[in-house]
């Protein structure tokens, strides 16, 4: 919804900006190596998800390449990022975690 609803836009036919910050999706990519199990337990442990939706996602990015796991400020997006690419390495799992700027 709009919130820049304001009676002088009908005068001044100037709108105020109020600008929220931007939002960015949090993705994950496929490969061939990282087990499903693995990548069940990130979206667990990271995103918050129960079994049956961390499955449900881990199966969509399994299949169609990639998915969306999240939308979050720059900061969360970007810590979330970083744990998740962290938690890869540690296990030696080639799991790929990116972030880029809803529109
Ligand atoms: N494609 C991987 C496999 O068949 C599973 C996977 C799903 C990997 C989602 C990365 C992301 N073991």
């Amino acid at each position: 919804k709009d919130r820049d609803d304001d009676e002088t836009d009908l005068l001044t036919k100037t709108k105020p900006k109020t600008k929220r910050p931007p939002l960015y999706k949090v993705m994950l990519l496929n490969d061939d190596f990282t087990p499903m199990e693995f990548v069940v337990i990130v979206l667990e442990r990271f995103f918050g998800l129960n079994h049956a939706q961390a499955f449900e996602i881990m199966l969509t990015v399994h299949k169609k390449g990639l998915a969306v796991v999240g939308v979050f400020s720059h900061e969360i997006a970007e810590t979330k990022v970083a744990q998740v690419m962290d938690f890869a390495r540690r296990h030696q799992h080639p799991l790929q975690c990116t972030m880029e700027k809803e529109e």
